[in-house]
């Protein structure tokens, strides 16, 4: 806890943002015998789609609405300080365009190719004092290098020029690492040697920089912020510092028929209570297949915002 995590220590509330490849789908993937398998960012893997259908399928993928002045507004209208944004889930699809391969939103889609969503949002972000973040799943489905025998230097040598990429082209203020679990799966070959010597890389590039508990095994390293999900701890461990991330409905990523909203009022408790352990709340929004946030989404966090302003504290 020092100099360095002031500025995340003080924001208290964030807005994570579910949006990848898989957002294309909106939460449906209709099989060629007709039935249909739901779910959202996980799509690609729990309703097993193959290979060169998802590939097919993320070609068409045009976020033309993508507006990240609009985000932003959003954001910063609900009393939230942060942005998380995913840059690669665990799909692997990079949402920015990465030289490390193709398989990224300006070589592998029909959007704009002199678009670059990330530089928008970084670019706003900055323009109303929001800092911005990145998700960066360690788990990969897509790179072949990832599972393959013997190859995971050849993986990690990618993600670390990823990484690089990221920071040097859009100077994050926060790094959120996933997929890092479960090394007792040989398909996840990660460990906690591997967590430590990426973080101490990172900060070789940017000191300055935040990163989640997840680049390892759930510890927190050098002052950095623990994760629990979908829960408000009863007790933050070992005063380290922590933030929760929650979903507004039941998924994540966009899903068309997902109408499970929680309230304004729910929002505004859970924050409240988060905040009073001395916790971050970073609730997520999934923009739909043309990037716009769901309208529920909009209206709770305006909610949300007003009631902070009106109580002195947006
Ligand atoms: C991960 C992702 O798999 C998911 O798609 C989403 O991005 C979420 C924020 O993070 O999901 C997790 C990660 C950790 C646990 C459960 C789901 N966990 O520790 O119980």
């Amino acid at each position: 806890t020092s100099a360095r995590t002031s500025w995340w220590r003080q924001s208290r509330f964030g807005m994570f943002i579910h949006f990848g490849a898989y957002s294309n789908l909106e939460g449906e993937y209709t099989r060629p015998d007709g039935t249909v398998c739901r779910n959202a960012e996980w799509i690609k893997r729990e309703c097993r789609i193959p290979d060169e259908e998802y590939e097919r399928q993320a070609a068409t993928f045009n976020p033309s609405a993508f507006d990240a002045r609009a985000i932003v507004r959003a954001a910063r209208d609900a009393g939230q300080r942060y942005i998380v944004i995913t840059a690669k889930h665990h799909d692997g699809y990079a949402m920015w365009p990465t030289r490390q391969n193709s398989w990224n939103l300006r070589d592998h889609s029909a959007f704009d190719p002199r678009r670059d969503l990330l530089a928008e949002l970084k670019k706003a972000a900055d323009a109303a004092g929001i800092k911005l973040g990145f998700y960066y799943s360690i788990w990969d489905w897509h790179d072949p290098d990832f599972a393959g025998p013997g190859t995971f230097p050849r993986y990690q040598k990618r993600m670390y020029a990823q990484l690089k990429e990221l920071i040097d082209n859009y100077d994050p203020a926060l790094l959120w690492f996933d997929g890092e679990w479960d090394t007792d799966n040989p398909t996840n070959p990660w460990s906690r040697r591997d967590g430590a010597d990426l973080q101490a890389y990172l900060h070789t590039l940017n000191p300055r920089l935040i990163v989640n508990n997840r680049v390892g095994k759930r510890e927190v390293v050098d002052g950095d912020f623990g994760t629990p999900e979908q829960e408000i701890p009863a007790e933050p461990v070992d005063g380290q510092l922590w933030e929760s991330c929650m979903t507004l409905n039941d998924h994540w990523g966009f899903a068309k028929y997902d109408t499970h909203w929680k309230s304004s009022e729910t929002v505004l408790r859970n924050l409240l209570d988060v905040a009073g352990r001395g916790g971050n709340y970073l609730l997520n929004v999934g923009p739909d297949r043309l990037g716009r946030i769901p309208q529920p989404s909009v209206d709770r966090l305006r909610e949300t915002g007003r009631w902070l302003a009106a109580h002195g504290q947006g």
